[in-house]
């Protein structure tokens, strides 16, 4: 049952939890295809969640500032590609949310140890603003907050666990937003991580 909890961001609880285990035996597979590193952000500091991507392209953060890059610096391979389930399942959100038409060319993969979260910023790198970004969350619970369009409005929270949806478009598209440190805790398929897989059309057009 999808909860709308502000315009043009649609919760889908647990509604990836059907497919989380075979979401994580990819993503392992994937992980060790293209392993995640500490991105430096453009202000200096290292992200406190190792990333990486597969698809076509992936988000790149460095001196130079952000971007989409087709190769990954780290191994100067081009990034895996993404498995048809992956972009099924995002196709299929993504629609459940009322977005049609996603055909996602990339995908993030954030993973959270104990003590790491993501400050609050806006994703504003990908080319059309109209597609929506799907994200999937595996592993221990986190508490996401979700902030206005601007930098100060106080955000809400919302608490992201195992198989959870999130679909961010319309509205919320351009919101700020983040993730509180991880707690400690112990999930019987990810052990001590969260990982988070977010669908992006970098640069396709909707
Ligand atoms: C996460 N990742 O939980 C989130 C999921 C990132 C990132 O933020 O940039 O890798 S995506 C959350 C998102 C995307 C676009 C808009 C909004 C949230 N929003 O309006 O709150 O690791
Ligand atoms: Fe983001």
């Amino acid at each position: 049952l999808a909860q709308v909890f502000a315009p043009g961001a649609i919760y889908l609880p647990r509604a990836a939890l059907a497919n989380a285990a075979e979401l994580w035996q990819e993503t392992q597979r994937l992980l060790a295809l293209t392993p995640t590193r500490h991105s430096m952000t453009k202000r200096g500091f290292y992200m406190a969640s190792a990333l990486t991507a597969i698809g076509s392209w992936g988000w790149v953060s460095d001196h130079k500032g952000y971007r989409y890059e087709a190769f990954n610096p780290e191994t100067g391979l081009p990034w895996p590609a993404m498995p048809e389930l992956f972009f099924q399942l995002a196709q299929r959100f993504a629609a459940e949310a009322g977005y049609s038409n996603f055909q996602p060319d990339s995908c993030v993969i954030n993973d959270y140890v104990v003590g790491a979260g993501m400050g609050l910023h806006q994703d504003r790198d990908e080319a059309d603003f109209q597609a929506p970004i799907v994200s999937i969350s595996l592993g221990l619970p986190i508490s996401f907050q979700f902030g206005g369009k601007a930098r100060q409005d106080t955000p809400h929270r919302l608490l992201l666990s195992h198989g959870d949806v999130v679909v961010w478009g319309g509205e919320s598209r351009l919101n700020f937003h983040g993730v509180l440190p991880l707690k400690t805790g112990y999930h019987p398929l990810l052990g001590t991580r969260r990982i988070n897989l977010t669908f992006r059309m970098a640069y396709a057009h909707i």
